[in-house]
């Protein structure tokens, strides 16, 4: 509703539909949940809700396996429930986000059964990765290449040839040198954009493009025969014209450590922005995190985007869990939950780097859940649903712990998740999370829901956030300081220690409280304006 660059400081809202809110009682999530829930985000302050895969799906990925990009999943509604979704939306200033998936389909998708009947050589099966296997009987893959989950990138069909998928063998990846698969993702873009979509989230964005050849991983690794090719550029100069021509803006998950390689994606006929996973994979450290964002602010300023800033999402683990720990190092989601007294720390920590990410320039992403503090959950292995945890033959737990529906209701059945009494969440809901209900937090500006509101609401209202410019201020050790436009500061102390205050200035908002004296205690953070 503000400007047409409107993504270039927006704070957007990850929804996991399938947890998210349960309108129809039957123990999933669903955009029905979604429309009933709308004020919460409206509330919450954010400018744009983007949604994990609402489409057509087995499943077996959470959603990220879609057997038809043009129907919403049944489980979660229809498409003409999707449409009201975005108008209320709309209704209320918040912009919709669609997540495509590019890189692979679902084996129930309609190519993909037609290239299992069609048989070898055919040109339904040239839309996908085929090869005949190696050794004497062809009982080996094709090649060498590592999945992104564990186990195997080849699944051979009855006919004896095999197929590619970098993800689960649920999720055959296309052939992106064949027209068809270019010219349906355009189709699909303009389909979704026409239906009102802000922007469009571009799932494991680098992978898309292949070697030709499919020359073994480790015949010679560079380039990468499949991260990062530079024909992959190509594609999104072709679908950028489609987003200019609705307005649409693109975010990319594109998970490349080299900031020259990334910045490649971002540019005036490419991407608008990407995520920055290296923030999120920086450790709780003030050195780490200074470089970190001087690094980022650097790669993202000769192509004149944005910074996003991201602490986590629905596939790593939640972030008062990870800051409660000693190695505050991102990893995915391993068992490790601390004790009370390390949660506690993690939450000081989360609050502290809510308010260090919406200072930062940019636009930042929250994942569901995260305004409400959650910690990952412990969820039973016998419960766990994602492939991630199969295909690592049970060693990995997963991505389960920080996908658990959300508590809305301290003391409703399921927490107010909407399923109904007799019928269990898809996935557990831990026996403590009445505390973490956003009725408790509601009415407590003390909570993290209340912290949330207030930041975002300054956020809106008082000059000098989002895009732009940041100066470091001289501070103690440990202590991250800068400042922004009109005055406004930043003070984070990562030190063991209480620091002083800048003098002469107003508090807008703490991340907790300060000492008795007015200093600022350990893993606090704190706005303040000249
Ligand atoms: O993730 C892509 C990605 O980067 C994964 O390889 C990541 O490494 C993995 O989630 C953890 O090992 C996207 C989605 O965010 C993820 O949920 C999907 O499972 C994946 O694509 C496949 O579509």
């Amino acid at each position: 509703t503000r400007t047409a660059d409107w993504w270039r400081d927006a704070v957007i809202y990850q929804v996991y539909p399938r947890s998210f809110a349960d309108g129809d009682g039957d123990g999933t999530g669903d955009l029905a949940g979604v429309r009933a829930r709308l004020p919460h985000l409206a509330g919450l302050g954010v400018d744009a809700v983007w949604f994990t895969p609402w489409y057509a799906s087995p499943m077996v990925d959470g959603g990220y396996d879609v057997a038809d990009y043009r129907a919403i999943d049944p489980a979660f509604g229809t498409l003409d429930e999707a449409e009201k979704l975005i108008a209320e939306a709309a209704a209320l200033g918040l912009r919709v986000i669609v997540d495509i998936v590019p890189n692979h389909v679902s084996d129930r998708h309609r190519w993909f059964r037609e290239a299992l009947a069609a048989g070898p050589g055919s040109p339904e099966r040239a839309r996908f990765h085929f090869r005949p296997g190696r050794g004497e009987h062809g009982e080996l893959p094709p090649n060498d290449w590592p999945s992104q989950f564990s186990g195997t990138t080849w699944t051979r069909v009855p006919d004896g040839e095999w197929y590619l998928h970098l993800f689960t063998p649920e999720q055959p990846d296309l052939n992106w040198s064949h027209p068809d698969v270019r010219r349906e993702h355009e189709d699909v873009l303009r389909f979704w954009f026409e239906r009102g979509v802000a922007g469009v989230r571009i799932d494991s964005a680098a992978l898309l493009t292949k070697d030709p050849d499919l020359r073994d991983f480790t015949e010679g690794v560079d380039p990468h025969p499949y991260i990062d090719l530079d024909e992959i550029h190509e594609v999104y100069r072709s679908w950028r014209a489609i987003a200019d021509a609705y307005g649409g803006v693109f975010v990319g998950e594109v998970w490349l450590p080299d900031a020259e390689r990334f910045a490649r994606y971002l540019r005036p006929d490419e991407l608008h922005t990407a995520f920055n996973f290296n923030f999120l994979a920086c450790p709780w450290e003030p050195d780490r995190l200074r470089r970190t964002i001087d690094d980022t602010l650097a790669e993202h300023a000769p192509v004149h985007a944005p910074a996003t800033w991201v602490l986590c999402n629905h596939d790593v683990t939640r972030t008062v869990t990870r800051y409660g720990r000693a190695d505050t190092a991102f990893d995915f989601a391993a068992k490790r939950f601390g004790t009370p007294a390390d949660l506690d720390l993690g939450t000081r920590r989360a609050r502290a780097a809510a308010l260090l990410t919406l200072a930062l320039p940019g636009s930042v992403y929250l994942y569901q859940g995260e305004e409400l503090g959650l910690p990952e959950a412990d969820v039973p292995l016998d419960r766990i649903q994602d492939p991630m945890h199969f295909r690592s033959g049970g060693t990995d737990p997963g991505r389960d712990g920080c996908r658990v529906p959300l508590p809305w209701e301290a003391d409703a059945p399921a927490y107010g998740f909407g399923t109904r009494p007799g019928t269990d969440p898809w996935l557990p809901q831990p026996a403590d999370w009445a505390r973490y209900a956003v009725d408790r937090q509601d009415a407590d500006p003390a909570s993290m829901l209340g912290l949330y509101r207030a930041a975002l609401a300054l956020r809106r209202t008082e000059p000098g956030f989002g895009d732009g410019a940041l100066d470091w201020l001289p501070a103690p050790d440990g202590v991250l300081a800068f400042t922004r436009d009109h005055g406004l500061t930043c003070v984070v102390n990562l030190s063991a220690a209480p620091v002083e205050l800048p003098a002469h200035r107003t508090r807008l908002l703490a991340s907790g409280p300060l000492d008795p004296a007015g200093a600022l205690p350990p893993d606090t953070a704190v706005w303040l304006r000249a």
